[in-house]
Order: C-alpha cells, then structure tokens, then sequence
C-alpha cells in the first residue's frame, strides 16, 4: 500500500507541499491540473511541470484525481467524438510523465454533493453533512448557492461554477437519458479509451457516486456492488478498474466495505482508495467524522484489515477530514484532520501486519 494526499497545486491550496512532505508515512500527492477546461487536452508541458514542482519537494506524482469526463460523453451525444479524442490525448500526456492511476466519475452534472459544509461538531469541529430530506425539498439552484457560500471562496472539486451555471439546458438533455442510457455511455467510452491506457500502461480508477444514490432525479450508476461489477466485466481489462472510494459507497449502509474490497480485490480492479468514515445518523442522513471507527459508523480495523489480507499494493489516501484546531480552507481539505487520518490508517496497517507474522 502507498499513502498518498490530494493536492490542489501551486497557488490553489492554502496547503503546501512541505507540509505533506512532513506528515510520516505520505510518500505523494494526488494531483491534478484545475486550470483546463473540463473535456479540453491536458497541455505535457503544464502537467510536466506539475510533476517537477512535486517530485522536488521529495514527493511522487503518480495518482492524478481528476480526469473530469464531459458532460457530452455522459449524455452520448454526436459531439462526444473530439472529447474523448481529447480524453485519450490527455491518458498518453500523463503517461509521460509516469502517471500509473487516473481517478475520474462519471455522475451527471454534480460530482460529489453535500448539504452543509460546515457544520459544527460538539467538540467545537467543522465538518460536511448530507441530508437527503433536504436535496428533496430544494431546487438544484439552491443548492448550487448553498455550497458556493460554504466554500471560503476556494473552488471545489468538480463544483465549477461556470459550468453549473448552465443548468436548465443540462438538466433538459438529461431528461432523455435514464440509467440504462448512461450505463451505455458509459461502456462506450471504456471502450474507447481502455486500448489506450493498456497501451500506456496508466490504469484508469472510476470513483463511485457520492452519495450513492439518485439526487435530483438524474441517473447514477456506480453506486453498488452488483452495478460496479457490471461495467467491469463490459470491457474486461485490469486497466479498467475502479477508486474504492469507502465514504461514498459506505453512506448506504447496504454496502459492505471490507466484502467489496476482497470482492474487486481479488479481481485485481481496486487501484486506488480513498479511506474514511462518516456517521450515518439515519438512512438518507450522514456526516463526516474524522477517521477512527469509534467516531463513525464504520469499522476501520475491518477496512484496512480487507486491504491487508488482498496484499493490496495500490494507492489509498485518506479522504475529507473535518476542520479542526482554527484551520481555515477548502471543507474536507485541510490539513490537520487529513494527516492525522493517514497516520491512524498507518498504524492500523503496521498493526494488522505485526499481527500476522507474529501470531498467526
Ligand atoms: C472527491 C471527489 O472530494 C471528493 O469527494 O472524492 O470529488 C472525487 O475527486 C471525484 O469524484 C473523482 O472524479
Ligand atoms: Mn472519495
């Protein structure tokens, strides 16, 4: 297993690198580039330089979250044809420069969606929630407002205003696209795509629905175990794998963790996590809790021990962590609550290691 952290670049997060680089046990960061239009190419000459700023602050640079997929080719339209050229253009600027996993989703219009982004914690922390009862009783414009107040004016993974600007036109394509739909849009694309990264040897990693349901009356497809197994055996290659993303799946209580992970783990198509908890308060209703199980809903000796037992050599990071001891940033994105996360899944892991060669 490699610990990485996500980082939001040069100027774009309050974070910086030498402060990842001190948190034991991190040996890279999760980068991506957040200044190109989503669908467009990503420039070699941008994404090498990303990857000379990373690797001289003694970190690697082999995990990029996210490849955002566009709108067209979620929708299937005839356009859809430049943006996956571009997609695949994009696959081969990243090999060069030694990328071996790309993080991308393919939920329409949003990406991950929460309610309230800061919401205080009795011990006098910030945290994000969701509350499904809510997503029903507003319009998605309200929403939209709601979390771009909540956001410390920083721009928010896959939150681009500009493009959530257009949604009457988005939401109206939508209407004629339901999951069975998306669900071969979807498969079009791995199609296209998946001989590339074979060829280039970067593995694709799709991050599941978050939360994983329907919101909004728009389509979701990746959000389980038995649709997640679909896709993978639609285009059969290890390269077509998936980001055991556990606070997304682990938000419906149906969904069993540490069964996935030896699920998918043992198809060899987990190569990239994002490990977390969160406490679900009731179904539809949950929040984001820092990282030991007894703050949460979820047993994280069980998580990591699946991890353990699958010899897993993929990537993990820890994923949203609170905001604690008076930092400021992007919610979910601070530092404090994120390194103490890596360390406590460190020590979980060196635990269940130890444990095993010494008494079993
Ligand atoms: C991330 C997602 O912040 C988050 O919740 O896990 O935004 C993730 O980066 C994307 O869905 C992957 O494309
Ligand atoms: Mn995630």
């Amino acid at each position: 297993m490699k610990m990485v952290f996500r980082w939001y670049g040069e100027n774009n997060d309050p974070v910086t690198l030498e402060q990842i680089r001190q948190i034991p046990g991190v040996v890279g960061v999760v980068g991506a580039l957040f200044d190109v239009p989503v669908g467009e190419v990503w420039p070699l000459e941008k994404v090498k330089h990303l990857k000379e700023v990373v690797e001289k602050a003694g970190l690697t640079l082999e995990v990029i979250e996210s490849v955002n997929v566009h709108e067209d080719i979620k929708l299937g339209l005839p356009t859809r044809e430049r943006y996956i050229e571009n997609y695949i253009e994009t696959i081969r600027n990243l090999s060069k420069v030694g990328v071996k996993v790309i993080c991308y989703n393919f939920m329409p219009v949003f990406d991950w969606m929460r309610t309230e982004l800061n919401r205080k914690l009795p011990d006098g922390s910030e945290t994000m929630e969701y509350d499904h009862s809510l997503i029903e009783n507003i319009t998605p414009q309200e929403l939209i407002k709601r979390v771009k107040e909540g956001s410390h004016g920083l721009v928010l993974p896959g939150w681009e205003w500009d493009r959530l600007a257009k949604l009457e036109e988005t939401f109206e394509l939508y209407k004629e696209v339901d999951e069975a739909k998306l669900f071969d849009n979807f498969v079009y694309f791995l199609k296209a795509v998946i001989p590339t990264c074979e060829e280039c040897d970067v593995k694709l990693a799709i991050h599941p629905d978050d939360p994983p349901w329907s919101i909004f009356g728009l389509p979701r497809i990746v959000t389980n175990r038995e649709n997640i197994e679909r896709f993978l055996r639609a285009v059969d290659s290890p390269y077509n794998g998936i980001t055991l993303c556990m606070g997304s799946l682990g938000a419906n209580p149906d969904n069993n963790i540490p069964e996935m992970i030896r699920y998918f783990g043992k198809m060899g198509r987990i190569h990239f996590a994002h490990v977390r908890n969160l406490k679900i308060e009731n179904r539809g209703k949950f929040y984001e809790t820092a990282h030991p199980s007894f703050c949460g809903s979820h047993d994280m000796f069980e998580v990591m021990k699946a991890f353990h037992d699958i010899n897993y050599e993929g990537y993990i990071r820890p994923d949203h962590g609170r905001m604690i001891w008076g930092e400021k940033g992007r919610p979910g994105y601070g530092l404090y609550d994120r390194a103490l996360g890596a360390v406590y899944l460190l020590g979980l892991w060196e635990a269940i290691g130890k444990m095993k060669e010494r008494y079993c």
